[in-house]
């Protein structure tokens, strides 16, 4: 992913941090070492309106995502898991107590969620994705019933994902409570593209118990340059 369009996205506090643009550059090997930085959401609260509302994503973004990222700072510090990447901290997730897994999981998925949402227009995947989508899947729509199944059939709390394994190939699958495709905990790694939150925290004060609703919705406000740009930096 290009620098420049991290730093016009994210803005410059978390530009700054190298650790953070590596979490969503995915290359080199930057030690943490207590570097990460809470992230501005990238667009206004209303943004997302009408299909998720200001209020959830406030309470969302400043309190529950915030919440895991106090609690993921606290866990780590001093510890020498401090001083591994991102990468290499959930590559041994089935070692780490579960306050690093959980608030570390949900310190970076939803970094990963709020980026791959928003975005000025509708936007389209790139030549490139929607090629690998319609070869790994058959056709684009089968892709999105794919993901929205993993999304509206996991149970409780949990995350739906297109990732990408170590070959390129993309899937779907879905992960309980804050695990990800990066941690050694899950049935199939590798580098996750696109994320959906299906935690009833990020839909029930507007959806209430209709999560099918509020994952058909989210068609609607996928940020595919995102998503695009991520897919160009594993290949
Ligand atoms: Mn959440």
């Amino acid at each position: 992913m290009k620098r420049r369009n991290f730093i016009s996205l994210i803005g410059t506090t978390l530009a700054a941090s190298p650790v953070l643009a590596q979490l969503y550059n995915e290359t080199g090997s930057i030690p943490m070492a207590g570097q990460y930085e809470f992230p501005k959401l990238p667009y206004a609260y209303n943004a997302l309106e009408p299909y998720i509302d200001a209020q959830t994503m406030e309470l969302h973004y400043s309190k529950h995502h915030q919440g895991y990222y106090t609690k993921f700072i606290d866990a780590i510090k001093g510890t020498p898991e401090a001083n591994l990447t991102i990468d290499e901290l959930f590559a041994k997730t089935s070692t780490l107590n579960s306050a690093v897994r959980n608030n570390g999981g949900g310190f970076y998925n939803h970094l990963l969620f709020w980026e791959n949402m928003g975005g000025p227009a509708k936007t389209a995947p790139s030549a490139e994705l929607k090629n690998a989508i319609e070869r790994d899947f058959g056709t684009f729509e089968k892709f999105k019933e794919s993901f929205a199944n993993a999304a509206k059939t996991q149970f409780g709390s949990g995350w739906a994902w297109l990732t990408a394994d170590n070959n390129g190939k993309l899937f779907v699958s879905s992960t309980p409570n804050q695990d990800n495709p990066l941690m050694d905990v899950v049935a199939k790694r590798g580098t996750p593209l696109l994320t959906l939150d299906v935690w009833e925290h990020a839909y029930y004060l507007h959806y209430q118990n209709r999560r099918p609703e509020y994952v058909d919705n989210f068609w609607n406000i996928v940020n595919w340059d995102k998503v695009s740009e991520r897919f160009r930096s594993v290949k």
